[in-house]
């Protein structure tokens, strides 16, 4: 498959306005296509110059156009169009490649002071991903690597029996080493997808991954240390040095309550996919709390404060790593009583393959599509596909997970009856009968929650 020529330069005016209108506007250019009134549940029939203009912009035919719902924004000209790999020609902001070793450069930079990167989500096509394809999320500055990673050590303190001091080289020769595949997910993944925009990185869905983990069960660690009744909260604590470089203040320490530190999931960790954990991705040591957002599993781990009352580290308090128990008006400032620290992440579930943008052969009447859904402390109940905005949904084929906070991998066919402008459409449900919702729903100033169903658009012909 190749792809779309989406964002090429166009000759006919029409097109390339459109384009730019869905970027800049997105409610004005579908009011241009749609006719001035569009009601926000039902739009006019898409017909005439509205549907000429849209087929032009999109790249080809809709066959499903009478189903195209008001206030939907193509997916062929969503931000994050086109896929990785492709570089648009010429593109208004096209998306800045990762160059870092060891690292895939179709990771997306978000940032580069600290620096973050994002996986689209046709690299996370694997089963297990690769560490190249891991996103990166940094808070502060990036350490030296370690030169002696046996001696790394950190402490466990507080409200703790004995406070413990310990090394890696101590942990790897006194402790089994368990292996699991887990899901980390950044808290503020699919955050891109609030409108209005919220505060922070501008994830699409790519702030995630599943690769293999090995490392010691914490709960083990802590219980050596020895809990006393005293203790309610933990707080975590990493190494490295804060942006502005004053040596006093954390990065981000971020804690949980000691039912959830006690979980026999939690790791500390010292290998990722079988090979010594990478400095960036917090080695030699790191915690990994997972289902919770990923800012819980604290790299380059240094100290593991035991608390008697909640923590209150830098992304504790206030909107960080909250959602509100009410929702909110999009856009205000929010009151901090009405927020809660966000637990378990959301149901979300992506579409692997095909890619977003990608061409397809002429006459192609059935495509197979690949994707992967977790859901934070919960599993997956199932997954169902759309390929006409929503009409119709077919059920796809689910894997269980390998161990509990593993990702669910899906596949499934579906039918494409002539060529022409597709979107296809993924939501997925979980354990509990929660279901994403078509749009980002319960804004909040941070976006936190933006767990929208994916969509991908594929252009056969
Ligand atoms: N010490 C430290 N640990 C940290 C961070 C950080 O900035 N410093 N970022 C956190 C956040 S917000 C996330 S999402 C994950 C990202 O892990 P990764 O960079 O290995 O993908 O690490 C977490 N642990
Ligand atoms: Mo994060």
């Amino acid at each position: 498959m190749s792809k779309m020529q989406m964002f090429k330069s166009h000759e006919r005016s029409v097109e390339r306005s459109l384009d730019e209108l869905y970027n800049d506007d997105a409610e004005r250019a579908d009011a241009e296509v749609f006719g001035r009134k569009v009601s926000a549940s039902r739009r006019g029939f898409l017909g005439g110059a509205g549907l000429a203009a849209m087929s032009a912009a999109v790249g080809g035919a809709i066959p499903f156009a009478a189903n195209m719902p008001g206030g939907l924004i193509p997916a062929a000209l969503a931000q994050n169009a086109p896929a990785a790999g492709e570089s648009p020609a010429p593109a208004p902001k096209g998306p800045q490649h990762l160059q870092f070793p060891g690292k895939s450069d179709g990771l997306v930079v978000l940032g580069d002071r600290p620096l973050v990167a994002e996986t689209p989500e046709n690299l996370l096509d694997d089963d297990t991903t690769p560490t190249d394809k891991l996103f990166v999320r940094n808070n502060g500055q990036i350490p030296e690597e370690s030169k002696d990673p046996d001696k790394w050590s950190f402490v466990i303190d507080g409200e703790v029996n004995n406070k413990l001091t310990l090394t890696l080289g101590e942990l790897k020769a006194k402790h089994k080493p368990v292996t699991r595949r887990l899901v980390l997910e950044c808290g503020g993944n699919g955050r891109s997808f609030f409108t209005p925009q919220a505060r922070g990185n501008q994830w699409t869905n790519g702030g995630v991954g599943c690769p293999e983990w090995t490392g010691v069960k914490l709960a083990d660690i802590i219980k050596s240390a020895g809990l006393k009744p005293s203790a309610v909260f933990s707080g975590h604590y990493g190494r490295d040095l804060h942006l502005s470089g004053d040596e006093s203040k954390p990065t981000l320490s971020r804690g949980v309550p000691i039912k959830k530190l006690m979980d026999e999931n939690n790791l500390i960790v010292f290998a990722l996919n079988g090979k010594p954990l990478p400095n960036i991705h917090g080695g030699p040591v790191r915690l990994f709390i997972p289902g919770w957002p990923g800012s819980l599993s604290a790299k380059w781990l240094s100290r593991i404060w035991i608390r008697d009352k909640e923590h209150d580290g830098p992304g504790m308090t206030e909107f960080a790593y909250r959602v509100p128990i009410k929702p909110m008006i999009p856009g205000a400032k929010g009151d901090p009583k009405n927020f809660q620290i966000l637990e378990s992440m959301p149901i979300r579930s992506i579409i692997t393959s095909p890619a977003n943008g990608d061409k397809i052969a002429a006459g192609t009447k059935e495509i197979k599509l690949r994707g992967a859904a977790w859901a934070g402390d919960f599993t997956v109940d199932h997954v169902d596909v759309s390929t006409d905005f929503g009409a119709t949904w077919t059920r796809v084929k689910l894997s269980k997970p390998k161990n509990k906070y593993d990702w669910q991998r899906w596949t499934t066919t579906v039918k494409l009856p002539t060529d022409g402008y597709y979107e296809i459409w993924a939501r997925g449900t979980d354990s509990k009968g929660v279901m994403q919702p078509h749009m980002a729903g319960f804004w909040n100033p941070q976006g936190y929650g933006g767990n929208a169903m994916h969509r991908v658009a594929v252009l056969v012909g």
